[in-house]
């Protein structure tokens, strides 16, 4: 059964010109997109989307980073596609990412990690509708 999931190519992915290659590997790998948007975000909006994370240490830095220039929202569409785009991300510190993955190729570091997916069923309809209206994902 097709199943969605949504995710960000994150700004220092945009900042280091690597877009293209990694929607290429997301096409490559069998995902339709559904819905992409290139979008400038707002720290208020950042920690909206990452309150699960609110009380933790890097709260702020992450919601800095996510609000410190564009980023794709994207929602992305196959069979499991929750988990094969956690498999194709990799880790989520590169440096413990597999060979092969999006963050091993692109990540600079645990918090500029490059590319983000849900991980999970609930997470995953959270986060679509928080980017997304109904009418822009058919
Ligand atoms: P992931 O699901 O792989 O994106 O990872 P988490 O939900 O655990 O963390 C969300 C984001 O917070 C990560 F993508 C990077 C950032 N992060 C940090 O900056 N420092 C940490 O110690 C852990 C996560």
């Amino acid at each position: 059964m097709l199943e969605r999931t949504f995710s960000i190519v994150k700004p220092d992915a945009v900042r280091n010109g690597f877009v293209s290659a990694i929607l290429a590997e997301i096409d490559k790998a069998g995902f339709r997109i559904v819905a992409i948007r290139k979008e400038s975000i707002t720290k208020r909006e950042a920690e909206g989307f990452y309150a699960v994370h609110r009380d933790k240490p890097f709260f702020s830095s992450l919601t800095d980073f996510m609000a410190s220039g564009p980023l794709f929202l994207m929602v992305l569409e196959k069979e499991n596609a929750i988990a094969d785009l956690r498999r194709l991300m990799g880790a989520t510190n590169p440096a413990h990412a597999e060979e092969g993955t999006l963050r091993r190729k692109f990540a600079a570091s645990l918090q500029e990690n490059a590319i983000h997916g849900s991980d999970a069923k609930e997470t995953a309809a959270f986060e679509i509708g928080y980017w997304f209206a109904g009418y822009e994902l058919i």
